[in-house]
């Protein structure tokens, strides 16, 4: 009872598929599951459209870059608050501050600056449902979209 269950999106990004080990025990040791993973290499537009919240930003071709550089591992993670859980793993969005904020976090283990920090987490249960989406779409032709919110999941 009062058990919040929900779905994430952890993207691993190029620069840390070699860390995959070490990331999934950190999700693990915060008592997540990961439920689902797959391995891709993304095209530019598949980037650009995963990231069209930040089109208009100076860094926005330099992300796209980085996370086109390699192939990239995504993750369903499930668990209670698995959205800001996850987050709170990732540690602060500069590799940089990391490592001076949050010096355990997985940004300040594996990242390296500002753009190549290692791994993405939705930001929210909306932003969750709309990433997991694109990474694991649903089969069903006019079943349910993914939803971010885990009701019965155990
Ligand atoms: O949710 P986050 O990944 O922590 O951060 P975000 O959604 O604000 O930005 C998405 C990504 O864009 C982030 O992981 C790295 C890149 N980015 C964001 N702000 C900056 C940035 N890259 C550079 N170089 N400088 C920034 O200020």
């Amino acid at each position: 009872l009062g058990s919040k269950k929900e779905r994430t999106l952890a993207l691993i990004k190029p620069d840390a598929v070699t860390k995959i080990g070490d990331i999934i025990q950190m999700i693990l040791d915060e008592n997540l599951m990961v439920t689902k993973a797959k391995m891709t290499k993304l095209s530019w537009t598949q980037a650009g459209d995963f990231y069209s919240e930040h089109q208009s930003k100076s860094f926005f071709n330099n992300l796209i870059q980085f996370v086109t550089s390699g192939p990239v591992v995504a993750l369903e993670v499930m668990g209670d608050e698995a959205v800001s859980t996850w987050r709170k793993i990732l540690g602060p969005t500069d590799s940089v501050s990391a490592r001076g904020d949050a010096s355990g976090s997985l940004r300040a283990r594996f990242g390296t600056d500002g753009t190549r920090n290692a791994a993405h987490g939705s930001d929210s249960l909306a932003s969750a449902a709309r990433e997991l989406e694109f990474f694991f779409p649903s089969t069903t032709g006019n079943g349910p979209a993914n939803t971010a919110k885990c009701e019965e999941c155990t």
